[in-house]
């Protein structure tokens, strides 16, 4: 019988996907969970047939020079890849793969759950509890904004961005998109295209980032576009906080020019940028976006497809460039 593959896994992954390697891999675990620095990841790399990494190991060019030949393939935990430079490391022979559609429900999920928490106030209320700080119910006592029948503008319009519009309809909202290229109609199902996200913020009393991060979409959020928004807007971001100009958020939250921001995604993780904790009208979540049980097993066994798929001398479905 032919040699397992010896395949270097940067993080800890959930038990059932971690059986699953040791069963068809020669595994390198990282049973600590430590984040390996670039020194750990080109070490443990040596000899190695493949990588896989997760968002929190940057795999760019200077990196991806580096790894030693016998690596032929990073197959990388997550539906994101800005993390890795995949021209680079195609450059060099080597495949990269992601993890689509396995987390889009989830990911969709709590999007909603930040347009819903954000516009009704659940941090503040949660907080109120928990420190036993409920005086008395009164009928304007924390007041919120309700979701129904308001407008809401998705940046994206690919899978996550889809499957929000789909729950949202849910809510009664009206459906606006900004995408490259328009949906055909089927997928639409009513939501307004607008080419250009200029048209669309004006009309966004709640704006959704679904986009992924590049160079185009780096800082998409900032002075300029959080004026064209309505007074009172709340913005959700479950993409990458790379979209959001920090410094021009937070002066517009401190303002009162938006109603709130729902974040589950940062600049800089897990370094947040201290400001959001202290303001009131943030709703905010440690990059939760694909956290269930059944997504993370189902994005490490997409993953494992991907290299049972290589080594099997298939193209992996999910080969990116
Ligand atoms: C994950 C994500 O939390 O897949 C992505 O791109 O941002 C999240 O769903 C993370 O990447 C898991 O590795």
């Amino acid at each position: 019988m032919a040699a397992k593959p010896t395949v270097l896994v940067t993080r800890k992954l959930p038990p059932a996907v971690e059986v699953r390697l040791a069963r068809d891999y020669e595994a390198r675990l990282n049973e600590a969970d430590r984040p390996y620095d670039r020194d750990e990841i080109l070490a443990g790399a040596e000899g190695a047939d493949a990588l896989l990494v997760t968002p929190t190991e940057r795999i760019d060019a200077e990196l991806s020079k580096r790894l030693p030949r016998s690596v032929r393939i990073i197959a990388s935990f997550s539906v994101g890849h800005e993390h890795i430079d995949v021209a680079a490391a195609t450059a060099r022979g080597i495949t990269v793969t992601n993890t689509p559609e396995v987390l889009t429900d989830a990911t969709a999920d709590v999007a909603m759950l930040l347009l819903l928490g954000t516009a009704r106030r659940a941090s503040e209320g949660e907080a109120v509890m928990r420190q036993n700080a409920w005086a008395r119910w009164s009928t304007v006592y924390m007041l919120g904004t309700q979701v129904t029948g308001k407008r809401l503008g998705i940046v994206g319009f690919g899978r996550i961005g889809r499957a929000l519009a789909k729950r949202a309809r849910g809510f009664d909202m009206e459906i606006h998109y900004h995408d490259i290229q328009r949906a055909p109609a089927e997928i639409e199902e009513g939501a307004r295209f607008h080419a250009d996200v200029e048209t669309m913020l004006p009309i966004s009393d709640f704006l959704s980032l679904n986009c992924p991060a590049t160079a185009e979409t780096r800082d998409l959020i900032n002075e300029r576009t959080i004026a064209l928004l309505p007074d009172g807007a709340i913005v959700v971001n479950t993409s990458r906080g790379d979209v959001i100009d920090d410094e021009a958020l937070i002066a517009a939250l401190r303002s009162g020019k938006l109603g709130g921001a729902g974040l589950d995604v940062y600049q800089n993780e897990p370094n947040v940028n201290p400001a959001y904790r202290t303001l009131r009208n943030t709703f905010l979540l440690p990059h939760l976006g694909s956290a269930s049980h059944e997504t993370r097993d189902a994005m490490g066994f997409r993953a494992l497809d991907n290299l049972d798929a290589f080594f099997g001398g298939q193209r992996p479905r999910d080969a990116l460039a």
